[in-house]
């Protein structure tokens, strides 16, 4: 069986437009979305849908990543194929200044979310000190377990002091200069994911100094080099991974571990007689403050009119709270500013990340009052509330005061809230599954999973992640490829904005495992519901794991598969495809899914194609090094197919070598 079925042996992606009808600007798929829309288009109210069609057509040189602008020399562009024009004015190439831009994209993605997991680290450390006091810790299990993992002693100690020990960790974690690996990273990896990330020398010792060499490395007239800038790249996109590790691990010690939870999605769950308020961005820190004052806050909210205070989520804080407080999923990030213009929602409450500044404008043609609460993101025009640990509580109820006061100036005219929401199931912590398989299998959980593979009941285990982009339809590409994928029997994860589609389209719920999943996934899935009484829930079509920091619950799942099944994560009938990706966070995550040795669909083309040296290491050496590698294709339908191609090539093998083993009594063989 050959490794791709790409007869060209190039790794190139069809024909399918890179732009989806560049002149639409009805540029969504979902249902409540399309419907504000038009009313934006009515009133003149612009969004994001008819900023994307007045970019086309966009830069060829940029969108090739052969625009160089890392110097005030430049801009530079890569403009013929020979002669002095074909390289930048100090003489950078084509695949030089595509490497540079490119792994500067994951320099940007791990700081953000070390950023955030740096944030839920300060956190726990002021919980510790003594300075948190609205804060504690809700899973001492976790703690204990991830305490072991990281070689701190929990015999006979209290939770504060395991805490602390680890707090340490997590910050040398952050700034260690000495070399040694990185303690939370190391603690999760593979084996064989050791010595490799040791023989190709990409194992960081810290987050922050990986960054920072990252930038260093790639500032003008430093690293000309692709293929050790590419390296540059991997070993940051490692620091990524990490900083996502710290951050879902920390989240999950103060928030508490995930549990299956049933809730709603989409703009429908915007309550017209109750004070709404969205919180949006990606921070637990703050929001689970805000959901804890909102409740408290009913009297309130009555003194003004309102039934009560309804908080709802947008984007990675609205699926972090989903996931442990089953709050509904108002939307993705994408259709931010749908959700203001109901009319209805009274403020909305940002952290981080995936904010459009655009939110404020829209805000002003309602009575929608948009509050900033970190010091390193405000948004001109918008009120700014700096949100604190100590003071955490307080904050959050002046936040929900904020929301209280601004209902008495709704205006009922201008309020139209789609009637579109559907029912779903979520909190699929790594945790949660595994007691889920315990009931079939109490003494190897993850063999439920692997063994349904090796018998062909399942074809493997798909990560669906990532952000809309908008050069298609809003959530077409994630839906396309989930359908395809299910009817395949492919067990399916999702995160981020990824999971927010299915959520919001009704593809996260028991009723979805009849409409689209093939017969061996619905048969492993009733397997699964019938040894699990107890879960009044159901089980879903795809399994939501989380924001997207919680990508590291999907690699988390991947390491479990690996250990059960012997092998390295390479091996393993494990995908991952972000068919509309958008973020640099995105692309630090597509690169570490990579590194770790997943093929790993992209639907949205990066500016790798002005160098076919860097399109080549992405698409083909990357897979030879690592055993991971990117599948660039835009049409949806054709990403799947080669995502099931991978899985069904891994299969084969696994199956071959564990016959070979299982005949001559051997162990199982590694070198393949
Ligand atoms: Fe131009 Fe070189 Fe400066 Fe880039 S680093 S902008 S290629 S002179
Ligand atoms: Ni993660 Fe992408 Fe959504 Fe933002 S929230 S838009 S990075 S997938
Ligand atoms: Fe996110």
């Amino acid at each position: 069986m050959p490794r791709y079925r790409d007869l060209t042996h190039t790794a190139r992606p069809s024909n399918a437009p890179r732009v989806f009808e560049p002149k639409n600007p009805l540029r969504t798929t979902d249902p409540a979305a399309l419907e504000m829309l038009k009313i934006a288009h009515e009133s003149k109210i612009e969004t994001v849908f008819d900023r994307v069609v007045a970019q086309q057509p966009q830069c060829q040189f940029g969108y090739k990543g052969v625009c160089c602008r890392i110097c005030i020399a430049g801009p530079c562009r890569v403009k013929a194929d020979d002669g002095p024009a074909s390289k930048g004015i100090c003489g950078a190439n084509a695949y030089t200044i595509v490497a540079r831009n490119l792994v500067r994209y994951i320099a940007g993605g791990a700081a953000s979310h070390s950023e955030h997991s740096r944030h839920v680290l300060h956190t726990a450390h002021a919980m510790t000190e003594g300075h948190a006091p609205d804060y504690q810790i809700k899973s001492p299990a976790k703690l204990r377990k991830l305490a072991e993992k990281l070689g701190v002693s929990t015999l006979d100690r209290g939770d504060m002091e395991i805490l602390t020990d680890v707090i340490e960790i997590g910050y040398a974690d952050f700034g260690r200069y000495q070399e040694r690996p990185l303690a939370f990273l190391d603690s999760f990896l593979t084996e064989g994911r050791r010595k490799k990330f040791k023989h190709t020398n990409i194992m960081p010792k810290a987050i922050d100094g990986t960054v920072t060499e990252l930038i260093a490395q790639t500032s003008m007239g430093v690293d000309a080099d692709p293929v050790n800038i590419i390296f540059g790249g991997l070993k940051a996109s490692l620091a990524d991974l990490a900083g996502e590790y710290i951050g879902t691990t920390l989240s999950d010690v103060l928030f508490g571990v995930p549990e299956p939870i049933i809730s709603e999605s989409n703009l429908g769950v915007i309550n017209p007689k109750m004070v709404n308020i969205a919180v949006h961005g990606h921070n637990p820190v703050l929001s689970e403050m805000v959901v804890a004052a909102a409740r408290k806050m009913t009297d309130e909210a009555k003194k003004v009119g309102a039934e009560g205070v309804n908080i709802v989520g947008i984007c990675c804080t609205g699926n972090e709270l989903l996931m442990r407080e089953g709050v509904y999923l108002a939307t993705s990030s994408a259709s931010q500013e749908m959700a203001i213009m109901t009319g209805a929602l009274d403020a909305m409450v940002v952290d981080i990340q995936c904010i459009y500044p655009a939110v404020q404008q829209v805000a002003e043609c309602f009575h929608t009052k948009v509050v900033t609460t970190e010091s390193i993101m405000k948004i001109p025009g918008s009120q700014h509330l700096a949100f604190n640990a100590t003071t955490a509580m307080e904050d959050a109820e002046k936040l929900v005061k904020i929301a209280i006061e601004a209902y008495k100036n709704r205006d009922p005219k201008k309020i139209s809230i789609p009637s579109e929401r559907h029912k779903l199931v979520a909190g699929f912590s790594i945790e949660a599954l595994t007691d889920i398989m315990a009931k079939v299998n109490p003494e190897r959980p993850m063999s439920v999973l692997t063994d349904a593979i090796l018998n062909g009941q399942i074809k493997g285990v798909a990560l669906m992640a990532g952000c809309n982009n908008l050069k298609r339809l809003q959530d077409e590409g994630h839906v396309t490829v989930l359908k395809e994928l299910v009817k395949n029997d492919v067990f399916v994860i999702a995160t981020g904005c990824s999971a927010g589609a299915y959520a919001k389209l009704g593809l996260m719920s028991p009723l979805a495992v009849d409409a689209y999943a093939g017969p061996g996934l619905k048969s492993f899935l009733k397997m699964l519901e019938e040894a699990n009484p107890q879960l009044t829930t159901g089980l879903p079509l795809v399994f939501h794991v989380g924001a997207c920091v919680d990508n590291s619950r999907g690699m988390d799942l991947a390491i479990a598969m690996a250990n059960e099944l012997g092998v390295d994560v390479p091996r393993v009938p494990f995908v991952a495809s972000a068919p509309e990706a958008m973020h640099e966070k995105a692309v630090a995550i597509g690169t570490w899914c990579v590194t770790m040795g997943l093929p790993t669909h992209v639907g949205s083309m990066p500016p790798v194609e002005g160098s076919d040296l860097i399109y080549g290491i992405t698409t083909q050496i990357a897979h030879d090094v690592f055993g991971g590698n990117f599948i660039l294709e835009m049409d949806p339908v054709l990403g799947a197919r080669k995502l099931l191609d991978a899985l069904e090539y891994r299969t084969w093998k696994l199956r071959v070598h564990q016959q070979a083993a299982e005949k001559y009594n051997t162990p199982m063989a590694q070198g393949w």
